[in-house]
């Protein structure tokens, strides 16, 4: 019999992206619930965390997207995402560390300080409920979201030298994906579902990057094949 698995989600959200992915990838069929407007107070109950994507499988609660995608590839093999050999299996898994700790906060800084993408979030995030939600959740996004990258520390650096230690970043996914097509062996990885789903997301709200990732072809023809998933 098949698993009910349910994702706790909010659509803008990169992690909970890769876990869609990561559960797209491997054909399982889920029910997806959002946490959008004021219901993203009840987030708190579902994990010490408080924070999405946290993932339910037959009443087995899962919180943080690494963890989620650990086991789903050890419980449902078909397609593994995290590669059987040693070393590139570290890689993947370097790149996924790399992908959520860093390249997330670009994404941040991005969505926080660019006014459009901003108005998208706090669209996005109150979708399928009322209009007056909006402004807290505006509130909240700019208060939660810009505490937590003022601490992390890109929050207090210039926009000019932010730009270009992500235009350093996309260079160096530019080259590696000279090889193969994919950031580590033959084929699709937890890597380039964790990294894609980071810059699908800068791609999606941040036109003023926009650009940026398609102005460099390797790694504007792999975000396709990210987004197609
Ligand atoms: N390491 C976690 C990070 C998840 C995360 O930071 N999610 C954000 C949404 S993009 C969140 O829930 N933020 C709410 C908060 O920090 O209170 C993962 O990989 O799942």
């Amino acid at each position: 019999m098949n698993a009910t698995i349910v994702l706790h989600q909010w659509e803008i959200s990169p992690f909970c992206q890769k876990v869609a992915r990561t559960l797209r990838h491997k054909g399982l069929s889920y029910e997806a619930v959002n946490y959008n407007g004021l219901l993203g107070a009840k987030v708190g109950r579902l994990s010490k965390a408080g924070k999405l994507p946290v993932l339910d499988v037959d009443g087995l609660r899962i919180q943080d997207s690494t963890r989620i995608a650990r086991y789903l590839d050890e419980h449902y093999p078909q397609t593994p995402l995290y590669p059987a050999n040693p070393q590139q299996r570290a890689m993947a898994e370097m790149w996924e560390d790399w992908a959520d700790e860093l390249l997330y906060w670009f994404e941040v800084y991005f969505r926080l300080k660019d006014p459009e993408a901003l108005a998208m979030a706090v669209r996005s995030a109150g979708e399928g409920r009322s209009t007056f939600e909006r402004l807290p959740v505006k509130l909240l996004l700019k208060a939660g979201l810009g505490l937590q990258l003022y601490s992390q520390g890109l929050g207090r650096m210039q926009r000019e030298d932010v730009e270009a230690d992500f235009r350093r970043h996309l260079d160096r996914i530019e080259t590696v994906l000279e090889g193969s097509g994919w950031l580590v062996g033959p084929s699709m990885t937890i890597a380039d579902i964790a990294v894609g789903s980071q810059l699908l997301e800068v791609d999606r709200t941040s036109a003023p990057m926009r650009p940026e990732l398609l102005s460099r072809p390797k790694l504007s023809a792999w975000l396709d094949r990210v987004r197609a998933l």
